[in-house]
């Protein structure tokens, strides 16, 4: 999964892409460097970041799905509201990540009427303050059991558990010893049932581990991905496509030996 951020202030490539033909054009290159699916946002989630009006959400991602509906790529679209949803999804778009995990107000029925896959994201807190303190008796454990409260309430609303995938949520109300105990241990969400997808890309926790600058982190982020695919991630939510794809192709060379 290929990141597309189209916000003036997000995490890693800030401003960039912010018009609609530039953010065409990277995707266009992400597709080429063999993304499968392109995740399209249109609101950082960093922490501390301010939030959007649906309105100008709307404006940096609606005109991107449009322009991508007829490139043969799944489109996800990354948002928490329901009103950015149900407009994406009538642009096209087939699957919905949300950090959110659904729990905005009609956000569930919107999914469901719209018959789209939808990504599960655990998170503590709040974006805003969701680094100050977070705090876990078993980070493991608790993630298990607000994910597969969340699958049950997908189920009862009439999302099929074939169209849910869900996510530990690296860095959303975590710290680096969280964030590393999850990677350590992510063949423990196998029997969840669902696919899981992982974003560790550019986070910094590799800032932490390595020591790097936030542009520096490339090897650091491949090298993350590629443990969580070892570790049963299906779904890797990545900037550098050709790098981790190069990954995992040499990962895959290796598995398929007897
Ligand atoms: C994740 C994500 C972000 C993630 C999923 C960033 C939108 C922060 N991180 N979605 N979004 N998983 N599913 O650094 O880890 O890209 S935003």
């Amino acid at each position: 999964m290929g990141i597309l951020n189209i916000t003036p202030d997000s995490f890693s490539d800030g401003g960039l892409y912010a018009s609609t033909d530039a953010a065409v054009l990277h995707a266009v290159r992400l597709i080429e460097e063999g993304a499968d699916i392109l995740d399209i946002g249109g609101e950082s989630t960093r922490p501390g970041s301010a939030s959007v009006s649906v309105e100008e959400e709307l404006r940096r991602v609606l005109p991107v799905v449009q322009a991508l509906e007829s490139k043969g790529i799944p489109l996800s679209v990354d948002t928490s509201k329901p009103e950015v949803m149900r407009a994406t999804i009538k642009a096209g778009a087939t699957m919905i990540n949300d950090i959110n995990a659904l729990q905005s107000p009609g956000a569930l029925e919107v999914v469901a009427d719209g018959g789209v896959t939808v990504c599960l994201v655990h998170m503590q807190g709040k974006p805003k303050y969701m680094q100050s303190d977070p705090q876990y008796k078993d980070v493991i454990v608790e993630i298990k059991d607000f994910l597969r409260q969340r699958i049950d309430v997908m189920e009862a609303a009439g999302i099929v558990r074939e169209r849910i995938i869900i996510d530990p949520g690296f860095g959303f109300g975590k710290t680096l010893k969280h964030n590393l105990k999850l990677l350590r241990y992510l063949d423990q969400f196998a029997d969840m049932g669902t696919p899981i997808l992982v974003g560790l890309s550019r986070k910094s926790m590799l800032r932490e581990i390595t020591r790097n600058k936030k542009d520096d982190l490339v090897f650091s982020s491949v090298s993350a991905a590629l443990l969580a695919a070892i570790n049963g991630a299906r779904i890797l939510r990545v900037h550098d496509v050709k790098a981790t794809k190069d990954a995992l192709k040499v990962y895959n060379a290796v598995a398929s030996q007897e």
